[in-house]
């Protein structure tokens, strides 16, 4: 009869209480000596737990989030007929079925070299930290010959997982075979193959790799300017009371007050558009195989951020709830989050429109990219002054230049057009928004 064993947390130095952040094997699985069964993470490294001996996983005792220390029980496991546990004198568990004995595994501090892997990393960058993924994923990518420098990890806290690895290699492939003669080079749209330069037969380059919120939002914006049927339309707004009205209220409110942003008064005015035209605060939906659109009855606004890792879209929740003081508030917060790298998957997601300003650098219009699944965006640039016409007279007055990129399934040109000119108008003269 083969013998079922608990196999327990081995001796891991100083560290106690430690969370589990992977569980690797699950009930069934068959593990040979040394196969990592889980993996740890102390504030400065993660490490994996190796298996002291073959057999098959019977049940998982823990779960991914549980806190061990040594000694904790990881699983019970059904020893191979020939298996013999890596440290026979540690035995000291309590029968759990056929006869089992418990057992710490091979402890983890014995190949430090192995056991460490990287710094927690919340951002890998091209000459930052190394990717934080534990010492199981790197043999597993070594195995199939991948860089993990070159692998975006989408795990939580920037962690890689084995799923990354796969779609690594996924990714090779249909590119291995997209360059193959005659293959279709472009995904089923007939394009000609991507250009294949040897740069460097021209002058001299530096080869560095993206970051991964550019590799991440980079596959992201590919996706949805190719689903998409994008079109933008442009539209100008005179902010000249808007501006001055701004100006006061900053001056008024001293030197610890709100800042009112440009940005704020941008989301406001969104809102209310958006109640008017609730086609712009949808999305797309398939109910039995037809086509739906689901019209959000709230109204949670994106707003793009530049940061020194990448473009990122924290979002202002319930915006139509809160004052602009509170958006102006919660937009610096976010944008503060998002350049030091610490904004969390609850601060992107849910998302119903997105506003992309670039008025703080400049520029006088560009073709923002459409946020799927939302179904329309508002890119703003740089307000100048400009003579304008005012019947008897020129008089100048501060213009803001807006673009609004809509998806064409959703919405038509005429839609378009109305939306940004009742946009226009609140921001000329923002009274309308108590209308
Ligand atoms: N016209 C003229 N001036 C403007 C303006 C506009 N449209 N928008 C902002 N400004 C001014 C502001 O008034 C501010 O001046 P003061 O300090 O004197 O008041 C200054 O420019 C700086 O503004 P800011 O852009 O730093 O701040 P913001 O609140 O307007 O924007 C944020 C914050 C997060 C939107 C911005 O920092 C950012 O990241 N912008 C880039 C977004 C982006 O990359 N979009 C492209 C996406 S597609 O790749």
């Amino acid at each position: 009869m083969s013998e079922i064993r608990e196999i327990q947390v081995p001796d891991i130095g100083d560290f106690k209480d430690l969370p589990v952040i992977e569980v690797l094997v699950k009930p069934g699985d068959t593990v040979a000596f040394d196969d990592p069964l889980l993996t740890l993470e102390s504030d400065k490294a993660s490490m994996d737990v190796p298996s002291p001996g073959a057999g098959t996983v019977v049940a998982v005792t823990i779960k991914e989030g549980d806190r061990v220390s040594k000694g904790s029980a990881i699983l019970t496991l059904r020893m191979a007929a020939d298996a013999a546990l890596a440290t026979q004198n540690q035995v000291n568990g309590t029968a759990v079925a056929d006869a089992v004995v418990s057992a710490v595994g091979p402890p983890v501090v014995a190949t430090p070299a192995a056991a460490v892997v990287s710094a927690v990393a919340p951002v890998v960058t091209a000459s930052g930290p190394k990717p934080h993924a534990s010492p199981s994923v790197r043999s597993y990518a070594r195995k199939l010959g991948v860089d993990v420098s070159k692998v975006a990890a989408t795990g939580k806290g920037g962690r890689m997982l084995r799923e990354d690895i796969e779609g690594f290699v996924k990714d090779a492939l249909v590119r291995l075979n997209s360059s193959k003669p005659g293959a279709d080079h472009s995904a089923g749209l007939n394009l000609l193959p991507w250009p294949d330069v040897d740069f460097s037969k021209f002058g001299t380059v530096e080869k560095v790799a993206l970051s991964r919120i550019k590799k991440i939002s980079g596959a992201n914006l590919s996706r949805n300017w190719v689903m998409i049927p994008h079109v933008t339309n442009n539209e100008e707004a005179d902010i000249t009371g808007l501006e001055a009205f701004r100006v006061q209220l900053n001056t008024e409110g001293g030197k610890d007050a709100i800042k009112y942003t440009l940005l704020a008064f941008l989301i406001k005015a969104a809102v209310a558009t958006l109640k008017a035209f609730p086609q712009f605060n949808s999305s797309l939906g398939n109910e039995d195989g037809e086509p739906i659109l689901i019209l959000k009855q709230y109204y949670h606004i994106g707003f793009a951020a530049d940061t020194p890792n990448g473009l990122v879209v924290p979002v202002i929740r319930d915006a139509d709830q809160k004052g602009i003081g509170q958006i102006a508030t919660e937009c610096g917060e976010l944008a503060r989050k998002a350049r030091d790298g610490k904004l969390g998957p609850a601060d992107m997601t849910g998302g119903t429109f997105t506003v992309s300003s670039l008025g703080g650098i400049g520029g006088t219009g560009f073709t923002p990219i459409i946020n799927a699944p939302e179904v329309a965006i508002l890119g703003v640039t740089r307000a100048q002054t400009r003579p304008v016409w005012e019947g008897n007279g020129f008089a100048p007055r501060l213009i803001l230049p807006l673009a609004l990129s809509w998806d064409h399934r959703v919405v038509d040109g005429a839609a378009a057009a109305r939306f940004l000119q009742h946009l226009a108008a609140l921001l000329a003269d923002f009274r309308r928004i108590a209308l």
